[in-house]
């Protein structure tokens, strides 16, 4: 078995999943704002070492998705980051794209940035220890949107910056991220979802990318936050397994969600629910940020005296989740004490 799928297969092991703590320079400081703490260098690298250092870490969380200023960052005592994670069992991993910019002749929707450059960035990353990394595309719903020049450009973009891992011996975590902000039900989004997929499956072929080698993670098939009517978690499942077996192809070992700003317990019933209806052709799993990482920042409020209830907080929602990846979560559990 190449490297590459080796890895693609620890990513999405079972009663594991990722741990996306890429947030932007610019994200992690809405993130901190809202809890009242300043964002530097110094407490962004703080509040992740309380994460890489939860030892929950070791049972559930298969990698770690890092943002580029993170993955040169040491812990106060000296020790690489990237060691924290390799100590708990865990894939060190990165988010090598470079943010979105208005799409030409589309200025409403996003294109992201990234490829320029990539393959030099690459092998650096490697030699950090980064095994897999992370590109989002967004897709927006709206009136009269997506086209099909969004959905087409960022499809390609994708399935370039997939074979430029392959090409480095990093697997490429695809996410084609279909946003849940809007009005639109349940339905269209799973009609925008499958023409997305298939797009992205169709340009990863063009591409030449080894599907043993990626880990797909997409959105599930869910309302709007604005919707009128909201989707029951049985129907998110049902809706979600049955568009991912319409457009993934069995060779892809594992399916990592983000969680796209459902509430934390929402989405890990979710993904309990359609791991509960198996037994499935991949592995269904998650890469959450926020319905991770909501409570354990809650909870530090950038206090040190905090830092072991931010690490419980944290340890709850990767057990919860590693649970529902097996199909194994109970509601009931959720009220036991963080
Ligand atoms: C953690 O947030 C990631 C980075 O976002 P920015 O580039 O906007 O700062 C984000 O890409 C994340 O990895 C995924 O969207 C999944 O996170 P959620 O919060 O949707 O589970």
């Amino acid at each position: 078995m190449s490297e590459l799928e080796k890895n693609a297969r620890r990513m999405v092991a079972a009663g594991k999943g990722i741990l996306a703590a890429d947030e932007s320079t610019t994200t992690i400081g809405k993130r901190f704002d809202a809890i009242g703490v300043v964002s530097t260098e110094t407490s962004r690298r703080d509040y992740r070492e309380l994460m890489f250092r939860t030892g929950a870490m070791k049972e559930f969380i298969s990698g770690v998705i890092l943002y580029d200023e993170t993955i040169w960052q040491d812990a106060a005592d000296g020790t690489p980051l990237v060691k924290l994670i390799t100590d708990a069992g865990a894939l060190p991993g990165i988010k090598v794209d470079e943010g979105t910019e208005a799409l030409p002749g589309s200025p409403k929707e996003l294109i992201t940035k990234g490829l320029d450059g990539l393959s030099k960035r690459l092998p650096k990353y490697y030699e950090r220890g980064a095994r897999f990394a992370k590109w989002r595309g967004v897709i927006d719903i709206g009136a009269g949107i997506p086209s099909h020049n969004c959905v087409h450009a960022n499809a390609h973009a994708l399935a370039r910056y997939a074979a430029l891992c392959q090409q480095a011996n990093i697997v490429p975590i695809v996410e084609p991220e279909v946003m849940m902000d809007g009005e639109h039900d349940i339905d269209r989004c799973y009609g925008v979802t499958e023409w997305v997929l298939n797009e992205t499956f169709r340009e990863l072929y063009y591409a030449g990318v080894k599907l043993e080698g990626i880990v797909l993670k997409p959105n599930m098939a869910i309302a709007g936050k604005k919707a009128a009517k909201r989707a029951g978690v049985q129907e998110v499942a049902e809706k979600t397994v049955r568009m991912l077996k319409n457009c993934v192809p069995p060779s892809v070992p594992g399916i990592a969600f983000l969680s796209g700003g459902q509430s934390d317990e929402e989405a890990t019933a979710h993904l309990d629910a359609m791991n509960k209806l198996g037994p499935l052709p991949w592995a269904l799993t998650f890469s959450y940020g926020r319905a991770l990482q909501a409570a354990p920042q809650k909870a530090w409020s950038g206090k040190k005296e905090n830092v072991a209830s931010a690490q419980r907080a944290l340890a709850h929602r990767a057990r919860m989740n590693g649970l529902a990846s097996l199909g194994k979560w109970v509601q009931g559990l959720e009220k036991e004490a963080a």
